[in-house]
């Protein structure tokens, strides 16, 4: 079982001014921050990150949003955290999240959709190490 996952805070929530509900939901669920930082990514760094969406449509416009304001990047640590996380978040389109969960409670729309949550364990060891140096993680 996985004990680490990464998520953002998306800058939709950043301004709507949830960061701090946000966290508490997170912390009352049972997981625990490790890591946390409040960052803009540039567009490039957004690019990057979302390199494995190149091909999607909605790449550019995901780009445009991601970079559009400041964003609270964390390292959460619970067992099982990538997927008890993804379902703390709830589906892609706040249409479909369950209720509750964090996106049908503050996300927007199926792009400004409050929180991002790593989607595999390799894949929030990428992302972890994406935002953070190991120096800044606090086991
Ligand atoms: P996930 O965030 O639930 O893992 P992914 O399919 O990995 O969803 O998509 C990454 C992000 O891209 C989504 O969180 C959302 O911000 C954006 N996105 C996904 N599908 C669409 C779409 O159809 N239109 C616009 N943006 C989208
Ligand atoms: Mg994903």
């Amino acid at each position: 079982m996985s004990k680490r996952t990464f998520t953002m805070i998306k800058p939709d929530a950043v301004k709507a001014g949830h960061i701090g509900k946000i966290l508490e939901q997170i912390t009352s669920a049972g997981f625990r921050i490790v890591a946390l930082k409040m960052t803009q990514l540039s567009q490039s760094t957004a690019g990057a990150f979302y390199a494995v969406h190149r091909e999607r449509p909605f790449y550019q416009e995901l780009v445009d949003f991601m970079s559009s304001g400041p964003i609270v990047a964390a390292i959460l640590e619970k067992e099982n955290a990538v997927d008890d996380f993804r379902t703390l978040i709830g589906a892609t389109n706040p249409a479909d999240a369950a209720p509750g969960t964090i996106r049908a409670l503050y996300a927007k729309n199926v792009g400004e959709n409050a929180v991002h949550g790593s989607d595999s364990d390799e894949n929030a060891v990428i992302e972890s190490q994406f935002h953070f140096a190991g120096c800044d993680v606090y086991s």
